[in-house]
């Protein structure tokens, strides 16, 4: 396999001017027709033309209407090369024949229950057309497609429909015209039964804009939610980025075969089904919360990521960091801020910062890949949108929508590069971002240190902060990056002291905006080791520092457990409340971790216990906010922080500590859970949702306890339930005992819900990641069972991926998971090699274990590799986990 770098990008020597599908859709063989207007790139060029294409069959070739001579082109497994091409404007005629039918990497064209639809980022159109298949070659497309018209009955493609009608023996015919220039990426084609929920959302210019969501018949009822987020996402992205829709018709189509979330075609998006359909019955608050969410995500990208695209596939985070961004505020503004941002903050740690400090560490934007799709990563987005937030933290929000503005001036229609969005902030602001753009360059998350001291005589209160990048693959050693500190200091009132200055690089700098002393200041931490004096400070007080998470970095500071006590109760900062309650449960839970590892007895301190009861009963607090600040954190998170990631000792800490808290609380948790019932119908808002999850939250602690009274809880929240968020949290709590109970809630949950295949993977899910001893012979037993299939992603994410969640299962010391892993990877990659590659990931970090499961882990990884046609996808996860 090849790796593709960087710093080899070259401009293409060709563009094309226009491409002319024509699709003649049939049930052996899809017969693909393409016409390319190609005119010579910006250096003018002799050399060949190098076309992309992967499993086709050439039917014919013309160039400017002849047919070449043998010699003057040739065809391999990948490429279609043209030697001398004519000099100027010429065109190509391309037919190929292609077997959607047979495609089960779901990339390309295939059929997904029926229905024809396509997947083409990052490299997927290639499988369709031979083509330029880059980002940079932006043409007009029109797609005419043809197909029988009771078996496909719907047409879609991108744009405009500028003609349809009926043809001989039952066919019928449709022709789309997209006016926007675009990518081969953003290319989508749909051809099947399916029926529309339709809407109108008027932009702020006043023009009608047609919505539509197409699903099979039976599902319309579950799109009433999505149709809700689309037009909250459009309204919302006019209201805070000035930024309207650009054509008529706006398309969403549901497919349940999927290999990712969704995807932002130009006016045709296609979605996942899991991320569309919603109904009270059968879909959780989460659902609801991503639904909002990505539906979002890819309408956003219309103007982040369509109308002003990537450059190379090196640039992915332009899009997608930026869009993940907007995502993110968007769902903080339709519900709670600070809940939004926790929940964004835990995503980060327990999946970017273990990647970021493992074999497959990579920077925002990647120096090299082998292959595309397995750098769709938590980096790229979550980091990247973490990346743009630290523009908006610098510069303000005006000075951030300046700069967006600015980016927009420049490049619609543009292919471009991380450094020209840097450009646009920077230039918009005359800002001077110092060595901001390492973010883009260097892996691994950066470990801040600040010493604190506070000079009563002279009143100043010092910050010392130090800084250091871990070494990640391929880059040993790394500079100072810049860190946006934003930061309070707290009275003993605990109230904000006013800052108006700070002595920082032998100077007295304002702090102060308008000559008004303020709460929380952005400190610019851009060396290695850097010191920040303010002045004027009548008592010690108390930082807090990182406020909203001001930046990714690890931060370790010289707070005791006091001061953090002091702040999870005062702190102005919601989220920074939330996060020194953490860092009190992360402290906690590495001394009870020694603890175990050294056979001692485990308590748990008291004072933890108080503090938790302190938050569950402040009824001034957001319930949400609870419900957040009394979620220990996750067992990933732990590991990730220790030197030998311990799965079991992990395990029981965080068990035991569940358990105490439901026996010290178990009176106010029964409490919690008694008030918070409701019977209202559901509504999907902010306050509702909220009661939900405090007690969801509080039912899943007392199921932790062995409590004939908390079963009964149980059964009566299950039977009593009118939604599926209640009714999954009491499956929830009495999944965690095995046992009778257990057994017969499962098999009645299946009874109701087995023809709904959204709720059915989540009870597969809920049984993959059961923490019982033994249960992979439970996963084992589920391969088999009907309501599983290795063809459908989802289904595998929620029985081979859940099972890769349960640390004690997927890491037991008998190397029963690591096995199982193993085989389903061998399995998987002949049918989908992006689903093959996500699931081996979880393998990427064995060296963090103890010697016995390294050797058992690796084997699995050297079995994987030496299996007959692996595909590049794992072969680079593998390989790259491996050395
Ligand atoms: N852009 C797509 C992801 C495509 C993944 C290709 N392997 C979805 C999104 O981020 O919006
Ligand atoms: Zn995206």
């Amino acid at each position: 396999p090849k790796e593709i770098f960087l710093k080899d990008y070259k401009q293409p020597d060709y563009l094309f001017e226009t491409v002319h599908l024509k699709f003649t859709l049939g049930e052996e063989k899809t017969i693909v027709s393409s016409k390319i207007v190609v005119y010579p790139g910006l250096e003018g060029s002799s050399s060949p033309l190098v076309l992309d294409g992967v499993d086709l069959k050439l039917i014919s070739l013309k160039v400017d209407g002849k047919e070449p001579k043998e010699d003057d082109f040739c065809v391999d497994s990948r490429h279609l090369t043209l030697y001398s091409p004519p000099s100027g404007k010429f065109t190509l005629d391309i037919v190929t024949e292609i077997y959607p039918q047979k495609n089960t990497s779901l990339e390309g064209l295939y059929k997904s229950s029926g229905n024809f639809c396509t997947q083409c980022e990052a490299e997927g159109f290639r499988k369709i057309t031979f083509y330029q298949d880059r980002p940079d070659i932006m043409a007009k497309y029109t797609c005419h497609i043809e197909a029988d018209k009771s078996l496909y009955p719907v047409l879609l493609s991108n744009g405009n429909l500028i003609e349809q009608g009926e043809m001989e023996g039952n066919k019928h015919y449709a022709i789309w015209e997209d006016p926007f220039v675009k990518p081969s990426y953003l290319f989508a084609l749909v051809a099947g039964q399916l029926e529309s929920r339709d809407d109108t959302f008027i932009t702020r210019s006043g023009r009608k804009v047609s919505l539509r969501i197409w699903t099979p018949a039976q599902d319309l009822p579950k799109t009433v939610h999505a149709m809700y987020s689309l037009k909250a996402a459009m309204k919302w992205d006019e209201d805070v980025f000035g930024l309207e829709y650009d054509l008529d018709l706006f398309n969403i189509v549901a497919v349940p075969d999927f290999n990712m979330g969704a995807m932002e075609n130009k006016s045709l998006n296609i979605f996942n089904s899991k991320l569309v359909l919603a109904s009270p019955e059968t879909a959780t608050d989460a659902d609801y919360a991503a639904i909002l969410g990505v539906i979002g995500h890819e309408y956003f990208h219309n103007w982040t990521g369509n109308r002003v695209t990537c450059r190379d596939w090196f640039q992915l985070s332009l899009k997608e960091g930026l869009t993940v961004f907007r995502d993110q505020e968007f769902s903080s503004d339709m519900g709670s801020r600070t809940v939004k941002r926790i929940a964004d903050v835990s995503t980060l740690r327990t999946y970017q910062f273990p990647q970021d400090a493992g074999p497959m560490a990579h920077p925002v934007r990647p120096h090299s890949y082998i292959k595309m799709d397995n750098f769709y990563t938590v980096t790229v987005y979550e980091k990247g949108a973490e990346v743009v937030r630290m523009y908006k933290t610098l510069l303000g929000a005006s000075g951030f929508r300046k700069g967006m503005d600015l980016y927009f001036e420049r490049h619609d229609g543009q292919a471009v590069t991380c450094e020209d969005f840097f450009a646009a902030m920077r230039d918009a602001n005359g800002a001077d971002m110092s060595n901001f753009l390492l973010w883009y360059s260097q892996a691994g998350t950066p470990r801040l240190n600040v010493v604190s001291a506070y000079d009563a005589q002279a009143k100043t209160f010092s910050l010392k902060f130090s800084q250091e990048v871990p070494p990640s693959p391929g880059q040993l050693v790394k500079e100072p990056m810049f860190i946006p500190v934003a930061l309070g200091l707290l009275g003993s009132n605990g109230k904000d002291m006013p800052l108006s200055s700070v002595y920082h690089d032998g100077k007295l700098e304002s702090i102060a905006i308008n000559g008004q002393p303020v709460h929380t200041t952005v400190l610019r931490v851009t060396k290695k080791e850097e010191e920040f004096v303010f002045t004027d400070i009548p008592e010690r007080p108390v930082p807090s520092i990182l406020r909203g998470y001001s930046a990714p970095v690890r931060m370790d500071s010289d707070l005791t457990d006091a001061d953090l006590y002091f702040l999870l109760a005062n702190d102005s900062d919601e989220f920074n409340r939330w996060e020194a309650g953490q860092v009190l449960a992360r402290k906690l839970m590495l001394s009870l971790v020694a603890d175990f590892q050294q056979n001692k007895p485990l308590t748990l301190n008291s004072q933890f216990l108080h503090g938790i009861r302190s938050i569950l009963c402040d009824l001034s607090l957001d319930k949400e906010f609870i419900g957040k600040a009394i979620t220990l954190p996750t067992e990933a998170e732990i590991m990730d922080i220790m030197e030998v990631a311990d799965p079991d000792a992990v395990h029981a800490v965080r068990t035991f500590i569940r358990k105490e808290l439901a026996s010290g609380l178990k009176q106010e948790l029964l409490d919690t859970v008694k008030s918070n019932r409701s019977s209202e119908e559901y509504v999907f808002n902010h306050l509702n949702m909220a009661r939900r999850a405090l007690k969801n939250i509080a039912l899943a602690y007392l199921g932790s306890l062995d409590d004939p009274e908390i079963t009964e809880l149980a059964l009566h929240e299950y039977s009593t339930a009118t939604n599926m968020t209640d009714q999954f949290a009491a499956l929830v709590a009495l999944d965690q005992k095995p046992g009778k109970t257990r057994d017969d809630i499962l098999a009645d949950f299946y009874n109701k819900w087995q023809h709904d295949f959204l709720v059915v993977n989540k009870w597969l899910a809920l049984q993959a990641m059961a923490d019982i001893p033994g249960n992979v012979e439970n996963v084992r037993k589920l391969l088999d069972h009907p309501a599983f299939d290795l063809r459908n992603p989802n289904k595998v994410y929620a029985l081979v991926g859940g099972f890769c969640r349960s640390p004690v299962n997927f890491h037991a010391k008998d190397g029963s998971g690591y096995k199982f892993l193993g085989e389903m990877v061998v399995q998987l990659d002949k049918l989908n090699p992006q689903v093959a590659s996500r699931m081996v990931s979880s393998f990427s970090r064995w060296k963090r274990y103890d010697e016995t499961r390294q050797n058992l882990a690796k084997a699995q990884l050297e079995m994987i590799l030496a299996a007959n046609g692996l595909s590049e996808n794992v072969f680079e996860i593998a390989s790259k986990s491996l050395s």
